[in-house]
């Protein structure tokens, strides 16, 4: 047995309360090492007859990359409490218990060896908010959605779309114009918006605030924002904001203060000032965004500023009934300022939805008491060298997505923000080479995933764009500009997501064959009443592929809607980056 392989610890991503009567324990093994695995638990304090009282239960292979195995196992403790270790069981028939404490031949009798989870508190349980999973964001880059109102335009507004986007040039997008197509979004199936920033701000981007309890001109304001919100909801769409937290912009007036009066501002511990006087070349003297000096960060541990955001917060939810906020570097700013934050917006919604933008590993924020999701770049970035940039092979790709969901615990991939592209990432179709039957495969595997998917605004109808600030141009609103067949597409996914349960959250999704060499990959979505075997193609070439899990089975395409009945060797033709998707009614 590989022991120095096998692992698990007593910490979030291997031992959670799922829900309040629910415990998942995941252990980690070498790749085909252990052919059976085992849960031994019980409850600390029972011991009936003067022994422990232990239980014995399968661990599932939930996962296998190239390196590793996974195992998990869900268990309802009757008291909450829980002590536990694993029976291992090798491939050489070498049998082994493993505890807190180390290996033993035999499970140990002193419960003080084992793994302990000492208690299901409901309070402290991850649990995000229940329409999450069932929401399709879409996302707005305010200044290049719809220009509706055009008294509203900044100085130098240029003619829409008339121009590359650049740092630097308006079009003149609004809040007007949003309201004028949410027909767009609605007909698309979309059921939350997440806005870029909307506060006053001097730059095109609005990430450099100056004043966050003010709307910014060019978009309208509170009323129209209100109206905005207000039709929103009346489509069942629900509005998430950016709060940009970690720094403000330049010309916010505790920063202004800081620069006029320096050392003697009663602003000046609102921010890192290192010394002065303020000095912002060759680099700034204070802490920022990256180098940007007109990005000053914010102390959150001042509690005048801390007491100054958690308001904002407060106010846009209070007085215009937002439903979530998307946190802006979100890991560079400190957890009990998150913990606090938490606290107030669900005191003020307790619905309401915090998303963390962190583009890493983030754990340490997903435990239930700061956010609720994070944007899943870690997903992107496999899915995007899969399918799009086809730099990796099928089996990295699968493992990518193992590891992914294998990182965080259950509920929290249910509520995972996936998204593909934003507004800091060049768009899906260039990255696909401009290759649209590789963005349908991108999006069919996206829609059909754990999780709240995202799709960037523009990208449904085929707009192209690299990097910031390419990926920020004025959404195509003429219709023989824009690619129906896509949108149509797209909306069929949205629409299937809704309409069979497998397709969304409600389906456990594993893969079922990898294939490096023909470039497949074949992935399983089920519930207790459906089946989905999602069978794609990610080579350019035809290929007759044979599918062992549909054998002898009679099962519908749900694409064409079209009735197969397999015999013992089914076998399907796919062209170049075609799929199908077949239905089993169980
Ligand atoms: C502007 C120019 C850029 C130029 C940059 C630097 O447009 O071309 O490179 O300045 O001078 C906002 C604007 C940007 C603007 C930026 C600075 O939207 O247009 O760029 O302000 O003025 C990291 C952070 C992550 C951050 C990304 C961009 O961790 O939080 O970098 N994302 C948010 C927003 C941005 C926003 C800001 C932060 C600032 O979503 O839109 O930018 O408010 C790896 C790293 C990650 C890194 C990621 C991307 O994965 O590990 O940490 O994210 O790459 O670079």
């Amino acid at each position: 047995m590989k022991k120095t392989a096998i692992y698990h610890r007593s910490v979030p991503s291997m031992s959670y309360a799922y829900d309040k009567e629910t415990v998942h324990i995941r252990l980690k093994s070498e790749r085909d090492d252990l052919v059976n695995v085992s849960l031994i638990y019980g409850d600390p304090y029972d011991f009936t007859a003067d022994e422990w009282q232990y239980h014995v239960v399968d661990m599932n292979l939930t996962g296998q990359t190239e390196l590793f195995d996974y195992w998990t196992v869900a268990v309802k403790p009757p008291f909450k409490r829980l002590r536990y270790g694993f029976y291992l069981n090798d491939k050489n028939g070498e049998q082994n218990v493993y505890t807190e404490r180390g290996f033993y031949s035999q499970a140990p009798q002193d419960i003080g060896c084992y793994f302990c989870f000492p208690f299901i508190h409901e309070n402290d349980t991850f649990s995000a908010p229940s329409w999450v999973k069932d929401t399709v964001w879409y996302q707005i880059f305010p200044e290049r959605y719809a220009n509706g109102d055009a008294l509203l335009n900044p100085e130098g507004t240029l003619k829409w779309g008339s121009e590359k986007p650049t740092p630097t040039n308006f079009f003149g997008g609004d809040f007007q114009g949003v309201i004028d197509h949410l027909d767009h979004i609605e007909e698309l199936g979309i059921t939350g918006i997440y806005f870029t920033p909307i506060f006053k701000a001097y730059s095109n981007h609005k990430y450099d605030t100056i004043d966050y309890m003010e709307i910014d001109p060019q978009f309208g304001d509170k009323e129209t924002f209100k109206e905005l919100v207000k039709a929103c909801h009346e489509k069942g769409i629900k509005v998430m904001l950016d709060a940009v937290f970690n720094h403000s912009g330049f010309y916010f007036t505790p920063f202004q203060d800081v620069l006029e009066k320096q050392e003697a501002s009663s602003y000046k511990n609102w921010f890192h000032m290192r010394e002065f006087p303020v000095q912002m070349e060759p680099i700034p003297n204070y802490d920022t965004f990256g180098f940007v000096p007109s990005m000053p960060k914010l102390d959150t541990a001042n509690p005048e500023v801390k007491s100054y955001l958690l308001e904002v917060a407060k106010y846009w939810i209070e007085e215009f009934d937002i439903d979530g906020w998307r946190l802006d570097v979100a890991n560079e700013v400190d957890h009990a300022f998150w913990r606090s934050f938490r606290q107030v917006v669900k005191e003020t919604k307790a619905d309401a939805y915090i998303l963390g933008e962190i583009w890493h590993d983030s754990m340490r924020w997903l435990q239930g008491d700061q956010f609720d999701a994070v944007m899943n770049y870690p997903f992107t970035n496999g899915a995007i060298d899969y399918f799009a940039k086809r730099t990796i092979e099928a089996k990295s790709f699968a493992d990518n997505i193992t590891e992914v969901l294998h990182m965080y615990p259950e509920n929290v991939n249910e509520v995972s923000f996936n998204l593909l592209d934003s507004h800091d990432t060049p768009r899906i179709l260039t990255l696909a080479g401009d290759d649209k039957d590789k963005v349908k495969l991108l999006y069919l595997f996206q829609l059909s995933f754990t999780g709240t998917p995202c799709l960037y605004y523009g990208d449904e109808i085929g707009m192209a764009g690299g990097g910031d600030p390419g990926c920020r141009a004025c959404m195509e609103w003429d219709e023989n500009d824009q690619d129906a067949a896509l949108f149509r597409f797209v909306q069929q996914l949205i629409h299937f997501r809704s309409e069979i349960d497998a397709f969304g959250n409600s389906g456990s999704f594993r893969f079922i064959e990898v294939d490096n060499f023909k470039n497949i990959v074949i992935y399983e979505k089920k519930t207790e009443e459906t089946k989905l075997i999602f069978v794609l193609n990610n080579s350019n070439k035809a290929q007759s592929i044979v599918v062992e899990s549909l054998a002898s089975k009679k099962v519908n395409e749900i694409f064409t809607n079209e009735e197969f009945s397999f015999d013992e060797s089914p076998n399907i033709t796919l062209n170049g980056s075609g799929f199908k998707c077949f239905m089993e009614k169980l």
